[in-house]
């Protein structure tokens, strides 16, 4: 079975483990975290250093790579640890649960982590290095972008767009073909109705 390697160690780390495991597809060869120790064990997966050595591990032939930093807000450090790992060379595979609903008609690119209970709906594509947390809903013909996170339990109804490294809160609700900027967050519980511009924060019902 091929290895992989899992950038970052904390909450999120705990839940791709689960994933990767429960996909049967690769065997966890460690976590590289920015601040536990070398030796930790993270649900059973040991530390092996932080990102110093990354090069080492590459030319010991771990080729393939997981960003298991989550987001809550900001996807930014998220998409400088892809690019960064990435650039090091590293593959890094889209993760789907086998609980998730993906349709075959569905596009899903580098990096996607795609968690337990989610369904994709028809014609939507999944940008690179996005999550779509657990038990959330991307209906038919969605285009969302890379970075984004789709936190657990929300809902983007069909033909919505969401921008570049957008956060879409726990249980939010996005109504069909609206559309989110980049870099907006939608909190947690929202309902939007109407496009939000990039760089924008919405709360509320409906959200503004
Ligand atoms: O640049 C980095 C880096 N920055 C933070 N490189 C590496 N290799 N590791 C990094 N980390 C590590 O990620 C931190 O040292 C820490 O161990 C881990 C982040 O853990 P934390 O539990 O704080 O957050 P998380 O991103 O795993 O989970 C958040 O996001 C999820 C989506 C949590 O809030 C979860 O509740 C949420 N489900």
């Amino acid at each position: 079975m091929e290895k992989i390697v899992l950038f970052g160690g904390g909450g999120h780390a705990k839940v791709i483990i689960d994933l990767i495991n429960a996909c049967g597809s690769y065997e966890i060869a460690g976590i590289v975290d920015a601040q536990l120790a070398a030796g930790v064990s993270v649900s059973g997966v040991t530390v092996l250093g932080d990102d110093r050595i990354l090069s080492e591990l590459y030319e010991k032939g771990l080729i393939n790579a997981c960003i298991a930093v989550g987001s809550v807000g900001d996807n930014s450090k998220r998409k400088a640890l892809y690019e960064k790992v990435k650039h090091a060379g590293f593959s890094i595979p889209a993760l789907v649960h086998p609980s998730a609903i993906i349709s075959g008609k569905s596009q899903i690119h580098e990096g996607v982590q795609i968690m337990a209970g989610t369904i994709v709906q028809t014609g939507s594509l999944i940008g690179e290095n996005t999550i779509v947390n657990t038990g959330a809903i991307v209906e038919h013909d969605c285009a969302v972008g890379n970075h984004v996170h789709i936190c657990p339990g929300a809902t983007l109804s069909g033909n919505c767009l969401i921008g570049e490294g957008a956060f879409i809160g726990a249980g939010a609700t996005v109504l069909q073909g609206v559309k989110i900027g980049s870099n907006s967050i939608v909190s947690a519980g929202a309902v939007v109705i109407k496009d939000v511009l990039d760089n924008t924060t919405v709360i509320g019902v409906p959200a503004k």
